[in-house]
């Protein structure tokens, strides 16, 4: 069902403040991996948090493959790549490895593309009733797919995790299982010029789709041009 939009708003922050604003400063970084990671993960689960907080921090770009329940695409993928339909899923051509289980996830990007271990605030035992929490007050939104047309390209999603109206247009991409290359953009990062340039203002979330040439800042205006277009 619907929230009014004041709610989808005031909630989503909510969450942001459940998991202490994780996902909105850089840590140290590490070198930067050559290919394209790719995460398959849904919105509303806690465990993939985890590892999106990570991904922000660490300023990487990720191809998302988003896997709701009842997702007809890359549950599918998952399952035949690692043998379990479980979430997160890591695959890292970089490596040359592919990785279940958040904390394993987080732990090796850390390593390899930050500078060493990760925090305590994703790897310690406040994380995961945190996590579950913020999941909670969004009432699970993001969980559960649609339906949807596929795109031919992967979308591009610029946002950072700890902004309540980035989540509210990452909802409704895990919903409609629509692939997108996330690029993050946590404080300080440099995508924020980059976003300036592309659109004229550093404001997030801002999303192109490279299929319909569409490209626009503000999460409601981005929610119905998703449903509309792929819903
Ligand atoms: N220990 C795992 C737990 C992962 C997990 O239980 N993920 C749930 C989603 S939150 C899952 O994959 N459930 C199966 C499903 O969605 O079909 C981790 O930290 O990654």
């Amino acid at each position: 069902m619907p929230l009014p939009r004041t709610l989808d708003v005031a909630t989503s922050w909510l969450a942001s403040l459940a998991r202490f604003l994780g996902g909105l400063h850089l840590s140290p970084l590490g070198p930067r991996p050559a290919q394209q990671l790719i995460l398959y993960e849904f919105e509303g689960c806690p465990f993939c948090r985890r590892v999106r907080e990570a991904i922000t921090a660490l300023d990487l770009e990720v191809l998302i493959r988003p896997c709701p329940k009842g997702g007809q695409r890359f549950r599918a993928e998952v399952k035949a790549r690692g043998g379990k339909t479980m979430f997160p899923y890591l695959v890292d051509p970089n490596q040359g490895v592919e990785l279940y289980e958040s904390v394993d996830i987080v732990r090796h990007l850390y390593k390899h593309y930050g500078t060493g271990s990760a925090p305590w605030g994703l790897v310690g035992p406040l994380f995961l009733p945190s996590s579950m929490l913020a999941s909670a007050i969004r009432l699970g939104r993001g969980s559960r797919y649609q339906g949807a047309r596929s795109p031919a390209e992967p979308l591009v999603l610029y946002g950072l995790e700890a902004s309540g109206y980035t989540r509210l247009a990452r909802e409704v991409l895990s919903e409609l299982e629509l692939p997108y290359v996330l690029r993050t953009t946590a404080t300080g990062s440099s995508r924020w010029r980059e976003v300036k340039k592309l659109g004229g203002q550093a404001m997030v979330p801002y999303l192109v789709d490279p299929n319909t040439g569409a490209a626009m800042y503000e999460s409601a205006d981005i929610v119905a041009y998703l449903r509309t277009t792929y819903g």
